[in-house]
């Protein structure tokens, strides 16, 4: 059923527990980890713990989290003393999603590239 956790899903995982993580940040419907490959000094996940396969439809879906996700990485951004910073949200594999599972990256803590790709 749409929302309900995969037994493949890394980030599932992570928010029952079963796979470890640098957790920064939790609200009643989100959690914001450490990325485990950095692209930046600072480089967090924020995830809702339902899970769908990309941010565009959980936004669809459950606008509701999709809102408190958004919130909650500029709160994790703030959390990380982060005035600038790049939210991601890639969507499909040509966009270089690997994890099929909602995520918005937050990267900050260094000059970040004037291009977006
Ligand atoms: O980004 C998926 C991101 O997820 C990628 O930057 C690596 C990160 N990742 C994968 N597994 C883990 C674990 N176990 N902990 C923390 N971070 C992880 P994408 O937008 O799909 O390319």
């Amino acid at each position: 059923m749409a929302g309900e956790p995969q037994a493949d899903c890394v980030f599932c995982k992570i928010v029952s527990g079963d796979i470890p993580a640098t957790v920064v940040r939790r609200s009643g419907r989100t959690l914001a980890f450490r990325d485990i490959n950095p692209q930046a000094p600072t480089h967090l996940l924020v995830i809702p713990h339902v899970h769908y396969a990309n941010a565009a439809e959980l936004a669809a879906a459950e606008p509701e989290i999709a809102a408190e996700l958004l919130a909650e990485a500029g709160e994790a951004a703030r959390g990380e003393g982060l005035e600038s910073y790049r939210l991601i949200f890639n969507t499909g594999a040509d966009s270089g999603q690997t994890v099929f599972h909602a995520h918005v990256h937050v990267l900050g803590g260094r000059k970040l590239t004037e291009g977006l790709v």
